[in-house]
């Protein structure tokens, strides 16, 4: 009998406790949405924790991310992105009107590279919208001085980025704008959401109103806004996530801690994302499979899977490498030969804060048979 699945990522909830004076709270006003009294509370205590000032909660990351782009005016042009990332980060732009055009990464940080961003740069350029892929902040200096230098906007993809911090600060204060997610799999969760974080409060209210139709007041809308709105049950999860957070980032520090105690130094295999570094989130424990590894990285997929094991070859295929995309002329695999050997290599490693040793030693135990 094989033993219990492991997948790469299980949803933290908060206590039930936690959660029914907030449930009882929706029930006896009845108010389920529109910006309720609990998503507000939410909205007040995230951004507290989080170190920002100006966060608009919103149903989802792809939502926030279409939001983030219309607030800054791009309805057509291009846009500049990593094609090593989730399908939505390009599907967020297709969806404003404008047209991805992906540049190359780097190899250490997997992140979007600032020299090939700028060679990429047209007259078309509307924006860049990199993103802190598993959690590490990408290059978010080399970036704007590029932005900058073109009049252009910078939109950060935070799907993965709750709770980073580089020099103390909050990695959501970089660029024009933040996006986070708070799907089921992330680092923080409320089932389903996300939120955008911007500079200034009147960026923040423009945000609402587009998140709510475009709405200014009862009798006037603004702009071509959508329905973006998280309800109060999602902002209630929410607040309960956030009793007892810090614990929750401790606990997926020590996952991360014993993979890289017992797989760095093993030959072909790389850690990506380093432990121990003050302000990371742990959201992702990937590795990359190198030819001194002595299987591809499929056949390592497939032998986890077969011990019940389910890692994610996160980010294969590549965005460029998709139907919808694969047609640019940026999307040419040699154009983008750092990703593309990236998504040959890279699998994530199931990690959440409650995965316990014994389950991590079956994962790191047929990783280690045969090395
Ligand atoms: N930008 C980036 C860089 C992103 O990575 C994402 C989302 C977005 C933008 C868009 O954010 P949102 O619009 O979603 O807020 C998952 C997630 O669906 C997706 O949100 C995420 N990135 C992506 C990296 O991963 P799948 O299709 O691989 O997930 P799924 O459903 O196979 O789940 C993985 C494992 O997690 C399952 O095997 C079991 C476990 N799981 C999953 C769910 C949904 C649970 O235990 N409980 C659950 O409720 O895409």
């Amino acid at each position: 009998m094989k033993p219990d699945p492991i997948y790469v990522a299980r949803p933290r909830l908060p206590e039930l406790s936690d959660m029914m004076p907030l449930l009882e709270e929706i029930w006896g006003s009845r108010i389920l949405t529109n910006r309720g009294p609990v998503l507000q509370r939410f909205e007040t205590a995230l951004s507290k924790y989080l170190g920002v000032e100006h966060l608009s909660v919103v149903s989802n990351a792809t939502q926030g991310t279409v939001l983030a782009m219309r607030q800054a005016g791009i309805t057509s042009g291009e846009v500049i992105t990593t094609p090593f990332s989730f399908v939505a980060t390009a599907h967020a732009i297709r969806l404003s009107g404008a047209t991805p055009v992906f540049a190359d990464i780097d190899p250490e940080t997997l992140n979007l590279d600032p020299a090939q961003v700028e060679a990429k740069i047209t007259p078309q350029t509307r924006a860049i919208l990199p993103v802190h892929t598993f959690g590490i902040p990408c290059d978010v200096d080399g970036l704007a001085e590029v932005a900058a230098r073109h009049g252009i906007a910078l939109i950060h993809d935070a799907a993965h980025a709750f709770g980073v911090r580089r020099d103390g600060q909050s990695i959501l204060r970089h660029g024009d704008m933040s996006v986070l997610s708070f799907h089921a799999t992330k680092v923080f969760n409320t089932f389903e959401g996300g939120a955008v974080i911007v500079q200034d409060r009147d960026t923040k209210l423009a945000i609402d109103r587009l998140a709510n139709f475009g709405f200014a007041d009862a009798v006037s809308v603004d702009d071509i806004g959508t329905n973006a709105k998280m309800n109060e049950f999602n902002a209630a999860v929410g607040l309960a996530q956030l009793c007892g957070f810090d614990d929750v980032l401790a606990a997926r520090h020590v996952v991360a801690g014993r993979y890289s105690a017992r797989l760095e130094g093993v030959a072909g295999l790389r850690c990506v994302c380093p432990t121990g570094v003050a302000g990371h989130n742990s959201y992702a424990f990937p590795i990359l499979i190198g030819p001194d590894y002595h299987i591809d990285r499929d056949a390592l997929f497939a032998r986890l899977e077969d011990a019940n094991v389910f890692a994610r070859r996160y980010f294969y295929p590549l965005i460029s490498d998709l139907a919808p995309y694969s047609d640019l002329p940026s999307a040419a695999p040699d154009l983008l030969p750092v990703a593309s050997k990236a998504a040959e290599q890279v699998l994530c490693l199931p990690l959440y804060h409650d995965l316990d040793e014994a389950a991590q030693n079956r994962v790191i135990d047929v990783i280690l048979a045969g090395s």
